[in-house]
């Protein structure tokens, strides 16, 4: 009787325990990427990335490669670097400096692939312990005539590269550029490959399965960090690394911070909960928010706010199209944003007023759209024509949307307690829907909207019922 009761157990909650989803990419797809890369630049560069060294304090989760470094490479340990010289003769175009085996090291901060494996799983035409980079960085750099560089941030290592660059291109006539590499590698990670694509799919539909998780357990009486291990717990276990970015789940005065860190509060009947919380599967990102009532159902002025900005994020979402612009998915959402706060009587004025005086940002203050992938506000230009203002700088992004871009789309409203001249029934109410968006040629496909987002979704996966029947 014990086996089978196991297994019918076992089988009720399978999802619970699977680990699937797409392969992982392969050293070709990795290769492809250099490649690709190399066309971008003049025949005669070297490219030199740094994946950073682990730092001595960060012991709270795994090491997770520099994305730009993973992208190119697939190695994913900390302190090595990779150089590739696309016009370098055969066997010479990709060397790899890693740390090398070694087991007394290695049982207690995990396996390496070491030199052998730098070679033979990561495809290196040479490899070399870490340690003897710069005795070997002459005959990398000899009769290169531009260095292209990616320090992830090690400010030291980037100024030494720069500094040998100098004194190599000393024995020169020309002064030879030293230039970063970021842009480029921003530009191609901008558009995913159905491998990306698949990934990303699997990050969203895992953090719908995670919000699916925290709305059955949201009542008055239970605290947001029962929401957040709800949701933490689905990701890990259906075979995420680790969650995409830190958990934002607010309740009542909490649901209007932005980026609400605690997570630590007994939630009230009345109160709305913005819960901002998603995956990371293969080292790709899903970005999702829901907002809902503690108590399962909407009051008159949570509903008010809330179908505000769902509508807000429909229109949005509707100008995710292949020929559009990224401001167009901004300006779609901020017109209903305002529209809404005029009619509430949040805001005075006409649109055009409101969107001029900026008074809507005292409770719609950031962006609707950013870039979604292996960073969670991922790489790639949104070419704003003016950067310099962060107001109105989302209203000025020029990037043209393309097939295989991926960007989240949330608008959100939040009306803090003591907002000057707002009636006290609207305080401490925060609302954001966010989900991810991928174009396509037949127009925006939304990976993350299977997570309750309709009011009467909402309502219905959060009565208790239908929470045991899951
Ligand atoms: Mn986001």
């Amino acid at each position: 009787m014990r086996i089978p009761t196991l297994l019918v157990a076992l089988a009720a909650c399978s999802s619970a325990f699977a680990v699937a989803g797409p392969p992982a990419p392969g050293p070709e797809w990795f290769a492809a990427h250099r490649a690709a890369l190399a066309a971008k630049l003049p025949p005669d560069a070297v490219v030199i990335l740094r994946a950073p060294a682990e730092s001595p304090g960060n012991l709270l989760d795994a090491y997770r490669p520099d994305s730009n470094v993973w992208y190119l490479t697939g190695f994913s340990e900390p302190d090595a670097i990779a150089v590739f010289r696309p016009g370098a003769v055969e066997g010479k175009r990709y060397v790899l400096f890693v740390k090398p085996r070694n087991w007394t090291e290695e049982r207690w901060t995990g396996r390496r692939a070491g030199v052998e494996g730098a070679k033979s799983e990561y495809r290196a035409d040479a490899a070399y312990p870490v340690a003897d980079f710069e005795k070997e960085l002459r005959p990398l750099f000899a009769g290169a005539k531009a260095l292209f560089y990616l320090d992830a941030r090690d400010r030291e290592f980037r100024e030494k590269l720069i500094t040998a660059w100098r004194v190599l291109a000393a024995d020169g006539t020309e002064p030879l550029p030293a230039l970063d590499v970021a842009p480029h590698v921003a530009q191609m990670r901008l558009v995913k490959d159905a491998t990306e694509i698949a990934i990303l799919r699997e990050a969203a539909t895992l953090s719908v399965e995670a919000h699916r998780a925290a709305l059955s357990l949201a009542r008055p009486g239970v605290n947001e960090g029962v929401l957040k291990a709800a949701m933490v717990q689905r990701c890990l276990a259906g075979g995420g690394a680790r969650m995409a970015y830190a958990p934002i789940v607010g309740s009542g005065p909490n649901s209007v911070i932005l980026h609400y860190p605690d997570a630590n509060r007994t939630m009230q009947a009345g109160e709305m909960i913005v819960n901002d919380t998603a995956c990371e599967y293969g080292l790709y990102a899903a970005d999702v928010t829901r907002s809902y009532p503690v108590s399962g159902t909407f009051s008159s002025e949570q509903r008010a706010v809330y179908d505000i900005v769902l509508a807000a994020q429909k229109a949005a979402i509707a100008k995710a199209v292949v020929g559009a612009v990224h401001h167009d998915v901004q300006d779609a959402s901020l017109a209903i944003v305002v529209d809404g706060l005029i009619k509430l009587g949040l805001v005075k004025g006409t649109r055009e007023e409101v969107i001029k005086s900026r008074s809507y940002t005292a409770f719609f203050p950031h962006g609707t759209s950013h870039w979604l992938g292996l960073d969670v506000h991922d790489a790639g230009s949104y070419e704003f024509a003016d950067p310099t203002d962060r107001w109105t700088r989302y209203s000025s992004s020029m990037a043209k949307l393309k097939p295989g871009m991926v960007l989240t789309v949330e608008p959100g409203i939040y009306i803090p307690e003591k907002s000057e001249g707002v009636d006290p029934k609207w305080w401490n109410l925060g609302v954001r829907i966010e989900d991810d968006i991928l174009v396509t040629e037949k127009g925006p496909e939304c990976l993350s909207c299977a997570a309750p987002r309709e009011i009467a979704e909402i309502e219905k996966a959060m009565k208790p019922s239908s929470s045991q029947s899951r």
